[in-house]
């Protein structure tokens, strides 16, 4: 046990080098991405799957989150049915292919393999489901990407507290070693955990579940748990499945780029300080070499907490043994990014809060272009900036854009869908090129319309079109289709050059 940091450094680090070999040994250029970059698309268990209490399923946190409370919902909506990928995952797999992806990015939902949430009780048609899926991917040649939590906690383990509670990460471990055992050899790319500071959001406010209102509090604990949890669930990997199994983990992290409004040096350091508190919170402990939380963010939560009159920091604290366990336990840095703002140094939010904690006040340009989505706006040089902080903050580790997507009210003629991913993947290309990132891989959020959590379904961010009053849950084409699958099967960009 003692020596198995040092071993899941090392082992990454074998990783980082031998993935990227594989990736630059043919060097892109001319609007053309490395021949081995991978293309695909992404879901979530909750969001598509629907069958909510079919064949044995536990109810999850947002089973129980919609059902209680629909007017937290935008349309009162939930994820019942969704898409019912459930019964329709072969159609699925067809539409992937019509992508032409090389990679599928779905997660499993952890109450449909154990009910409770614990290893008491193991529902076989769950498993079933999810071993016909991969083989049906794995029979035209598509890569399964499985995360194992993409914020649908077993209400039963919400019931101990959830991610407040510290001994989650043992019931994570638990479940994470069985994935690997059942599924482990097939799927080949793991990630723990889908954009943990989102998880962290249901202990803050009512926009998410469970919906437990502590913030400033809630969040850092439930951080705190999570990062233990993915390491624990890493070195399970390192320890009994890697060297048969051979597969790589990582842990997804979403970030927006935030840019400073000027050049001053407050607004760059309230950019610095931004993207550590956004970013770095969950990236420092893992990639950085030091380890454990950003060192700005101790500071300024230590701070923080004293002048409020605490005896204790509300960001817990690692021991050394902890921050050594964390360091290193991710084989790619997989990234989700969608948009950027532009910031300043300022107050904002509530006393005690992670935003007042950031201090960083947070701007759009008005010509940036919009999307259904009030947080989303169409910035692609952002995604460049961020893939080279990255680098250079992280010693350049290999990158998998595990989401990047836009949202509309469902046009088939998705024309502003194709002008965002376009420019994003445009600017990607600059930075394998130009900035040396060694990007190696691009998921597309997603694969159809689907659940969008606590905007229901009136933002659709698919590829293709689901017609949701159709019991059938009838899938068609979007224009983006026609142009993203060019560019996934041909991987060069220029191909799309004709539709934009
Ligand atoms: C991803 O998160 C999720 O992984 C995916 O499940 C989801 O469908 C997809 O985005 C599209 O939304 O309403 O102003 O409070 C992206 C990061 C962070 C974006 C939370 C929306 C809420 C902003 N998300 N954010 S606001």
């Amino acid at each position: 046990m003692k020596s198995a940091p040092c071993t899941g450094t090392f082992v990454a680090a074998l990783y980082f080098a031998t993935l990227w070999n594989v990736v630059s040994s043919y060097s892109s250029g001319n609007g053309s991405f490395p021949y081995n970059f991978l293309f695909g698309a992404a879901t979530a268990s909750y969001q598509v799957e629907g069958g909510w209490n079919l064949s044995g399923k536990g109810e999850n946190i947002w089973d129980v989150f919609t059902h209680t409370h629909p007017e937290w919902i935008a349309d009162h909506s939930s994820g019942d049915i969704a898409c019912d990928s459930y019964h329709n995952y072969k159609k699925d797999v067809k539409l992937l292919k019509k992508l032409q992806v090389q990679v599928y990015r779905f997660s499993i939902s952890w109450a449909r393999i154990l009910p409770n949430g614990d290893l008491s009780l193991i529902n076989h048609s769950g498993i079933t489901y999810y071993k016909n899926l991969i083989a049906a991917l794995r029979e035209v040649h598509i890569e399964p990407m499985v995360t194992m939590y993409h914020w649908d906690l077993p209400q039963a383990l919400e019931d101990k507290g959830g991610w407040l509670n510290t001994q989650m990460a043992d019931y994570f471990k638990n479940y994470a070693s069985l994935l690997f055992t059942l599924f482990g050899d097939q799927v080949k790319w793991w990630i723990t955990f889908n954009e943990p500071t989102e998880v962290c959001t249901g202990y803050v406010s009512r926009d998410a579940a469970p919906g437990v209102v502590l913030p400033g509090v809630g969040d850092y604990k439930a951080a705190h748990t999570i990062l233990q949890a993915h390491a624990k669930a890493y070195h399970v990997y390192d320890q009994k499945f890697r060297s048969k199994q051979k597969g790589r983990v990582s842990i997804t992290l979403s970030s927006r780029w935030l840019e400073p409004i000027s050049e001053s040096s407050e607004d760059i350091e309230a950019s610095e300080r931004g993207m550590q508190f956004e970013l770095g919170w969950f990236a420092h402990p893992i990639y950085s070499k030091s380890g454990d939380y950003p060192p700005l963010m101790r500071k300024i939560v230590d701070e923080h907490s004293r002048a409020e009159g605490l005896k204790y920091s509300r960001l817990p604290s690692f021991s050394g043994y902890w921050i050594k366990y964390i360091r290193g336990t991710a084989d790619f840095f997989a990234l989700n990014h969608y948009t950027t703002r532009l910031v300043t140094s300022g107050e904002e939010g509530e006393i005690p809060s992670k935003e007042h904690d950031t201090g960083v006040i947070s701007k759009v340009d008005p010509s940036w272009p919009s999307s259904a989505s009030k947080w989303l706006k169409v910035v692609p040089w952002g995604f460049r900036k961020l893939l080279k902080w990255v680098k250079s903050e992280y010693r350049n580790p290999p990158v998998f854009v595990t989401e990047n997507g836009f949202s509309d009210h469902g046009e088939l003629e998705d024309n502003d869908r194709i002008y965002y991913h376009k420019n994003y993947l445009a600017e990607l290309l600059k930075a394998i090129n130009e900035d040396g990132c060694k990007v190696i891989g691009y998921t597309v959020w997603s694969i159809m319309d689907n659940f969008e959590w606590e905007r229901g379904y009136t933002e659709k961010f698919g590829v293709f079109h689901v017609n949701f009053s159709d019991p059938a849950r009838s899938r068609q084409q979007k224009k983006s289709v026609e142009v993203l699958s060019k560019i996934f099967h041909l991987k060069k960009l220029d191909e799309a050059d004709n539709f934009v």
